[in-house]
């Protein structure tokens, strides 16, 4: 899988080079380009933003220099790249979009700052046969710019790729409730830690009463969510 990143803020992306995101490029089954937006300018002020048409506060990402940069990424090949536009007004990200974007060839996303990129970037892309266009959050609150979105989906979505992840037993696990969460409460040694005892089904060795007791625990939180 390649991914391209677009953004003013490139330095956003070194934590890329660690751990198993890290390890993923190191073994070549991810290829990361991380691109300056401001390398797209013509000016010599490299000017990447202009004032809202129909007014109001901040400044609007320019269409040009966003065009020019996503065109820079798209390969000549026939093959389809998923442009992921983050915004806090997108479709909220999700595990299952992640096994979704886990299948792509190239994800390329696209980091706005300011109040975001002209709307017609978007509407263009949309148009284009070897472009699927995703406008992203990643939750009800607001950020600065998609940087930060940018990495929460990238992590999400490299562990699901095929010999990145460590452990594949915790993926198949996963696998097996149809959210793709870990759902019930996790403990390690010691068996008793400032007065708290690990559950005794854990220590028991009965796998089918540790699966059950899961299960349960499972539901009691998802109970618990729908509550907040
Ligand atoms: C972003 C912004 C519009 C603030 C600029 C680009 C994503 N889940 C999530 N929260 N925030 C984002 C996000 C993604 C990309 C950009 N900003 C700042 C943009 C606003 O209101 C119209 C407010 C925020």
């Amino acid at each position: 899988m390649k991914i391209s990143a677009i953004t003013i803020f490139p330095e956003y992306f070194a934590p890329l080079e660690l751990s198993l995101i890290g390890k993923a490029k190191e073994s070549g089954l991810i290829d990361f380009a991380i691109l300056n937006l401001r390398d797209f300018t013509d000016d010599n002020h490299h000017t990447v933003d202009d004032t809202p048409y129909g007014g109001g506060a901040g400044m609007v990402m320019k269409a040009e220099v966003w065009g020019d940069a996503i065109d820079s990424v798209l390969p000549t090949s026939q093959t389809i790249s998923d442009l992921i536009i983050l915004t806090p007004a997108g479709k909220k990200f999700s595990q299952k979009m992640a096994t979704e974007f886990a299948r792509s060839e190239h994800l390329i996303f696209a980091c706005g700052r300011y109040e975001g990129i002209d709307s017609r970037v978007t509407t263009f892309y949309q148009s284009q046969p070897k472009v699927r266009v995703h406008e992203v959050s990643i939750g009800d609150y607001v950020l600065n710019g998609g940087e930060v979105a940018a990495l929460a989906i990238t992590e999400a979505v490299v562990r699901l790729i095929p010999g990145v992840i460590g452990n594949p037993e915790s993926l198949i696990e996963e696998s097996h409730n149809e959210a793709g969460l870990v759902e019930y409460p996790t403990f390690t040694k010691p068996p008793e830690w400032r007065g708290l005892q690990v559950p005794e089904v854990l220590t028991s060795g009965n796998h089918g009463a540790i699966a059950k007791w899961r299960l349960e625990q499972a539901e009691i939180r998802s109970q618990n969510a729908r509550g907040d």
